[in-house]
């Protein structure tokens, strides 16, 4: 690594969720080579925001893409609330705890990781390799002017993790802790992975295009004196009746992080975007415009400028051939 030119700066990449076709391919076009099994561009390094497994049909080939980089150091990568969940599901709770996972195997829960489980059943050590991995991953990344999480940056949350986690990953103390609501890990991996979320008034539900039913709706944190849920509301489905035109209380207001327009450039992926990649404030990006939904796969172009540029978005759209499971031999490269 040291006889390479200088860094001239990072690729970050949005939510892959198992398109790792369409992963190689975006790497291609921003320059990376494989080499070796691993990708790699000779001046820049790769960021990845987390959710790398579920849904998608090329998951194997996502988490080895990824985590060659990560190992050779051509790339880092924060914990999403996918790679969080599969961490919980797969560890036995302690005793004593009433059950028997520590996220527990709930029909919902099964669903979310059935496509995960299903492409490593045949291939247990890589899945016990990929989980020890994951459990490597840090919850956020900070350097060299630019804060990567993947949902939310919740500054006293990400200072209480670094108290207790300088290197800002879990341990098994930590992941056992965060299972249980109402505890300081609990919320720190909750607002890291997943962002804050406004409860909808009871009765409400919304019907989500992806199956689920839910009971409250997720909000951002960049907006600067938000007045209504309207302003707050970040996410594909609309809010049900006029309640975008319903004020923020007191209450509600302090359950909303906030991201000054002053604060270094962060990326984030999560979200579910639609559409042409846009930039929802000037120094906050984010990179999930669902790419297992055949919408696109999306990375920013960072070489460290602090007002961030439209014009840096990479993207491709995922195509209809990458629902199709890949043959055997496919999978794996090298
Ligand atoms: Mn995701």
């Amino acid at each position: 690594m040291t006889t390479r030119a200088r860094l001239e700066g990072y690729d970050l990449i949005g939510d892959v969720h198992g398109c790792g076709a369409t992963l190689a391919a975006l790497l291609e076009k921003m320059g990376y080579h494989q080499r070796g099994g691993v990708y790699r561009h000779p001046r820049r390094r790769v960021i990845f925001l987390g959710d790398l497994i579920d849904r998608g049909p090329r998951i194997r080939l996502a988490v080895q893409i990824a985590r060659r980089m990560v190992e050779e150091g051509e790339a880092r990568i924060v914990m999403g609330n996918h790679e969080y969940n599969a961490l919980a599901y797969c560890h036995r709770a302690p005793t004593g705890l009433g059950r028997e996972w520590l996220r527990e195997h709930t029909p919902r829960n099964n669903r979310i990781i059935k496509e995960t489980l299903e492409q490593f059943r045949d291939h247990p050590q890589e899945w016990e390799e990929a989980l020890a991995w994951f459990m490597e991953i840090p919850l956020c990344l900070e350097e060299g002017g630019l804060r990567v999480v993947h949902a939310c940056w919740d500054q006293p949350l990400i200072d209480e993790l670094r108290r207790r986690r300088p290197d800002g990953c879990m341990d098994e103390t930590f992941l056992i802790e965060s299972t249980a609501p109402g505890t300081g890990a609990f919320r720190i991996l909750d607002r890291l992975t997943r962002g804050t979320q406004m409860p909808l008034p009871l009765g409400v539900e919304i019907h989500s295009g992806d199956g689920f039913t839910r009971r409250s709706f997720r909000t951002h944190f960049w907006a600067q004196s938000p007045e209504t849920w309207g302003d707050v509301v970040f996410q594909h489905d609309n809010l049900p009746g006029d309640l975008e035109l319903r004020p923020l209380s007191d209450e509600e207001r302090t359950r909303l992080a906030h991201y000054g327009p002053d604060e270094p450039p962060l990326f984030i992926g999560h979200y579910w975007c639609e559409g042409i990649p846009a930039l929802p404030a000037p120094n906050v990006a984010c990179l999930d415009y669902s790419a297992v939904k055949f919408g696109r796969l999306v990375a920013y172009r960072w070489s460290g400028e602090r007002e961030l540029n439209a014009d840096h978005f990479v993207w491709l759209r995922v195509p209809r051939e990458e629902q199709v499971r890949p043959r055997p031999w496919e999978i794996t490269f090298e």
